[in-house]
């Protein structure tokens, strides 16, 4: 993208800009959380509603001037109920983040119980890690893997923490598990202990959207949250999505403004409202299905090649590896290492990591990105042996050589600016 006003105004940003536009399409990019926007997202991002205040909702604003700020929210939240068959869907969270807050705000009392993923088995921070705040005012008790090595959760311990702890959610979801959940499970668990189910989809929204993934509402959850930038590849933002329950979204609506936030980002739900409607396609379908198969090309290499996956695959987007078992490297190291070799990944905790988080032991990866850039499960199982090569190998001919090659295969598939 060219930024001509910003280079003739502001040289040091447009330096920044331009660093990163080169970053983006000469490196791949494999952390599983990020994926490239339509150039049409883009422009939405950039229009003239991000100079316009909101508060409130699309009929009942306390400004003046709302006629298109109605229209995009109205647009955004209707594709958003379609895409994902909730009866309500809440599209001003600012981020994944204050989706989650504000779903807690809204459904519970402060020192009422959630009963949500343990972090190293690949829950999120906002599922109550106690670094965060959350953890002063609500109370977090945990479930996990019973078998790292098949990601099999513990539904039988998840039954009896709920039954001991009572909490008012039971909360499916997660940022760093390469499996499906059983969801009737979590949902009867739920009811059992007469708890709300809530699924954070941040990470699998895409996949759920294009169908190429179960969508937890077919099995009675109450509310999802989500991110609208991951594998939904939508601009940076939240949202939550309300079944039936008008009641709930009801409060949903009151936790999100006044409860915590301002003015809604209106420029931000124009660029959802477009994503959405990109979602909406038939192509999209194609897009969520391409990721999983190329995820699975990528595990074969690894398996092949004898690494510990955790869970031993993946049924979605995302590899979670373990560096230092099967490569006698930490996750840091090997994120650096790749970094060198132009394949952007994450270093990841793994259940039972004795290593600190800042250089845990494992590597998390992912294709969103790559397949939006059009990677099948061929040039998809590529980069995995490119990554084997650096991992194994490390020297710097070694790194120059896959460096090269990942130009290259970069070079033959442009971020694309459209996916009509
Ligand atoms: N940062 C996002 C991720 O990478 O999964 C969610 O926290």
């Amino acid at each position: 993208m060219e930024f001509p006003f910003i280079e003739r105004e502001d040289r040091e940003v447009a330096a920044a800009l331009a660093g990163e536009e080169q970053r983006e399409a000469e490196g791949l990019e494999l952390i599983p959380s990020e994926n490239y926007i339509s150039r049409a997202v883009k422009e939405a991002m950039a229009s003239s509603l991000t100079n316009k205040y909101a508060e409130g909702y699309p009929g009942r604003r306390y400004y003046g001037g709302q006629e298109f700020t109605d229209a995009v929210e109205t647009l955004a939240i209707e594709r958003a109920k379609k895409l994902f068959g909730a009866a309500y869907a809440n599209v001003q969270p600012l981020g994944g983040a204050n989706a989650n807050i504000a779903t807690y705000f809204a459904l519970l009392e402060p020192g009422d119980t959630v009963l949500g993923m343990e972090l190293s088995h690949g829950g999120h921070l906002t599922h109550g890690h106690p670094v965060t705040y959350l953890t002063k005012i609500f109370n977090f008790v945990r479930y996990g893997m019973k078998d790292v090595e098949t990601g099999e959760i513990d539904y039988e311990d998840m039954l009896r923490v709920a039954k001991e702890t009572k909490p008012k959610i039971v909360l499916a979801g997660f940022s760093a598990y390469p499996r499906e959940l059983d969801y009737e499970k979590f949902v009867a668990i739920a009811r059992e202990v007469g708890a709300l189910a809530v699924m954070d989809v941040a990470h699998i929204a895409g996949l759920i959207a294009g169908k190429a993934a179960k969508n937890p509402f077919d099995y009675g959850f109450d509310i999802m949250t989500t991110t609208t930038h991951k594998t939904l590849r939508g601009p940076r933002g939240g949202m939550i999505l309300t079944r039936e329950s008008a009641e709930i979204a009801k409060k949903i609506d009151k936790a999100i403004f006044p409860g915590l936030q301002g003015g809604p980002h209106m420029h931000q739900i124009a660029a959802k409202a477009v994503a959405f409607g990109e979602a909406l396609r038939t192509s999209f379908a194609a897009y969520a299905k391409q990721i999983i198969l190329n995820t699975k090309a990528m595990e074969g290499v690894f398996a092949k090649q004898g690494a510990r996956l955790i869970t031993g695959g993946s049924d979605n987007h995302l590899i979670l590896l373990d560096a230092e078992t099967s490569f006698c490297i930490s996750g840091g190291e090997a994120e650096m290492l790749l970094d060198r070799a132009g394949i952007t990944l994450n270093k990841n905790v793994i259940p039972g990591d004795t290593r600190p988080a800042m250089d845990p032991s494992g590597i998390r990866l992912g294709t969103p990105a790559l397949t939006t850039r059009g990677f099948r499960e061929a040039e998809s199982a590529r980069v995995a042996e490119l990554m084997i090569d650096v991992l194994t190998k490390r020297d710097d001919a070694v790194v120059a050589c896959a460096h090269e090659e990942v130009r290259a295969l970069a070079a033959a598939h442009p971020i694309p600016e459209s996916f009509s």
